[in-house]
């Protein structure tokens, strides 16, 4: 029986209709993944019901003895998990884990670097119109246009021209290796912080399928719910040292009332992260994105940086009639979930893109292997030759549907 279908008929339609969506398409938005029913168990719990500002055994509310419980278990588990010698939970997104890091060591005006966002960067990392940008001086740095790749000796040699406070790195879009040990000679070279956002790694970094950046950095933020495969939300670590300047400023400068249900299935989700079964599956989401950037490169697809290290790769249209946003709409029609994305050196507009982003978390947590990669880059080949066909494109569409038929998600969500 369920109490929502009862209640609110439109909402339990909207969520039914969405279950169905995730299920029959193929989702390759490198940022999303799909949670286990544990984790969606903790995030749907009565521990929603709870205030519990401050932090476990000092809140400002009474009651908190079991959420005490949740929250101690997320931080001692992501301190096990990272090897971190501190870690807030709290922060309710990845701009609020970035903020609360600047807003720690950071004056208005402060000069800071972080890597461009249309070169591979995050709003967060000192785009114009974000609050990191109007607030702090943010340098962008940027990937050469030969490799696509950051140059570090020029990265080391822009440090100390430009002589920031704080040197961020991490991304939303790129796709090889990020060399933490550059970036702290960098760092060090101009007497720099060093803050790493491994927002879209860190269930690579956990599982030891990318190096770590907690010997390196001052601080690593990070969201839970990409790699990761836990709930929407955001958590910072750092050296012991910094601990309580951080707290403090996450709680009371940024955020109030933590979300305890969400704090409740980030744990569960670091106990996930633990596992064998998690190791092989970070290794086999690398295998995926290898084997469909392969793919489409052999069809003669621009693939940026010639390939990648990671759960992600950007198909570059630069030199294409068509854009970013058009393969976007025509593998929409055919049943492919991707988002459009500038490529470094776009000469399209944001909204309309020179590529799309393709990565392998969500389907590879479905059970998807290097076959299926290779039928899938198949689809996206045949529905960017057929972008303007609709009979093609839902040709295409129902064969997606009989893939995604193979590999039941949800099973017991469905209506
Ligand atoms: N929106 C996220 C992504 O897709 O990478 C970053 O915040």
């Amino acid at each position: 029986m369920s109490y929502l279908k009862e209640i609110d008929p439109e909402i339990y339609d909207a969520i039914l209709k969405e279950v169905n969506r995730e299920s029959d398409k193929l989702e390759l938005i490198a940022s999303e993944n799909f949670v286990s029913e544990a984790v969606l168990e903790a995030a749907g719990g009565i521990m929603t019901n709870k205030y519990a500002e401050g932090y476990p055994g000092k809140r400002y509310y009474g009651g908190c003895e079991f959420v005490d419980i949740a929250e101690e278990l997320a931080r001692e588990r992501a301190k096990k998990l990272f090897g971190c010698e501190h870690a807030n939970v709290q922060p309710h997104s990845g701009s609020q884990a970035n903020m609360a890091v600047y807003f720690t060591i950071l004056e208005p005006g402060d000069k800071v670097m972080g890597l461009d966002l249309s070169h591979g960067g995050h709003l967060t990392h000192g785009h114009p119109i974000n609050f990191s940008g109007k607030l702090f001086e943010f340098h962008g740095y940027q990937v050469e246009k030969e490799t696509e790749v950051v140059d570090m000796d020029k990265l080391i040699a822009l440090a100390k021209e430009i002589k920031p406070k704080l040197i961020v790195t991490g991304a939303s879009a790129y796709p090889r290796i990020l060399d933490f040990a550059k970036f702290r000679e960098a760092a060090d070279a101009v007497g720099a912080y060093l803050m790493v956002d491994i927002a879209h790694i860190a269930g690579l970094i956990a599982a030891g399928y990318h190096p770590s950046p907690i010997p390196y950095a001052d601080f690593v933020t990070s969201t839970t719910h990409k790699t990761l495969r836990g709930p929407r939300g955001g958590m910072v670590m750092c050296k012991e040292k910094y601990a309580a300047d951080l707290d403090r400023t996450v709680m009371p400068g940024i955020q109030g009332g933590p979300l305890m249900h969400i704090i409740a299935a980030k744990a569960v989700a670091f106990k996930e992260a633990m596992s064998d079964d998690f190791k092989d599956y970070q290794k086999r989401i690398l295998e995926n994105a290898r084997t469909m950037s392969e793919e489409l490169k052999a069809r003669g697809y621009h693939i940026v940086s010639g390939g990648t290290d990671t759960h992600l790769f950007l198909m570059s249209f630069l030199d294409r009639d068509f854009s970013g946003k058009k393969v976007e709409k025509a593998l929409d029609k055919a049943g492919i979930t991707v988002n459009k994305n500038t490529v470094p050196f776009d000469t399209r507009k944001p909204f309309v893109t020179s590529g799309i982003r393709i990565g392998t978390p969500a389907l590879t947590t479905r059970g998807m292997g290097v076959e299926e990669m290779k039928t899938i880059a198949d689809f996206i080949d045949r529905a960017i030759i057929n972008m303007k066909d609709d009979e093609e494109l839902d040709k295409i569409r129902l064969e997606v549907k009989a893939l995604c038929d193979k590999f039941p998600l949800y099973p017991g969500r469905k209506e």
